[in-house]
């Protein structure tokens, strides 16, 4: 599968030909490279670069999408589809990690896999990785998933919601929202790299990364020494 040369374009619901987001699987893979305006309900992802780009305004219905999970995702607001992450090495095994509220607004961290068509997803491939309870309140769900130079996923996860955390997510160590998380794709549930810093305490969660966050709605990492996290 060749895609290095390949964009993903990410299609709102609303279709307004600004509202395309552009990804690219290549050295940025994990990373959008546009704003999504609204986070809306569905992901239309399509390769074949600036060929896609004309056709998602001029044709923005999703037909010939490349993944399509509108029936999946509750919508609007701060909730919808969150974020779009590719395995470092998609080009080989296929894999991309695709974030969003599902139907009861709770979190989910999805694996998909791309069809024999390196054009479109199989949508039957779904594996959901995680999912972390949100049901309080609608804003607040984070987030973003990266993979870091490290070759795991970090997932940013929001308080919850409300206002000034009244569940009290972000400092329990023992919930998953309000946090960075790390997860090892890789090697099978529960996904938790072995050096993550809450390893073998009982008292907390072993996916987190860092705890205390408000929103963690984008963050990335030093283009130049790989090492630092943004956010
Ligand atoms: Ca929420």
């Amino acid at each position: 599968m060749n895609s290095s040369a390949a964009a993903i374009l990410l299609l709102s619901a609303t279709a307004l030909a600004q509202d395309v987001i552009s990804l690219r699987p290549g050295r940025d893979r994990s990373r959008f490279a546009g704003r999504d305006r609204a986070r809306e309900r569905f992901a239309a992802l399509h390769h074949a670069a600036a060929r896609a780009d004309r056709d998602l305004r001029r044709h923005p219905n999703p037909a010939g999408a490349f993944l399509d999970i509108r029936s999946l995702v509750l919508c609007c607001g701060e909730r919808g589809l969150l974020s779009v992450a590719f395995h470092p090495n998609y080009s080989q095994n296929g894999f991309f990690f695709v974030y969003y509220n599902d139907l009861n607004g709770d979190i989910n961290i999805a694996r998909y896999k791309v069809g024999a068509d390196p054009n479109v997803a199989d949508p039957n491939s779904a594996l959901i990785l995680k999912t972390i309870s949100d049901r309080d309140f609608a804003n607040h769900n984070g987030g973003q998933l990266a993979f870091g130079p490290d070759g795991y996923l970090y997932a940013g996860t929001g308080d919850g919601g409300s206002g000034g955390d009244p569940n009290n997510n972000g400092q329990n160590l023992q919930a998953l929202l309000g946090k960075l998380l790390r997860l090892d794709v890789d090697n099978g549930s529960p996904y938790v790299p072995p050096l993550n810093p809450f390893v073998g305490r009982t008292d907390a969660r072993p996916e987190i990364w860092s705890y205390g966050l408000r929103n963690p709605w984008r963050f990335s990492f030093d283009s130049r020494h790989g090492r630092s996290l943004h956010r």
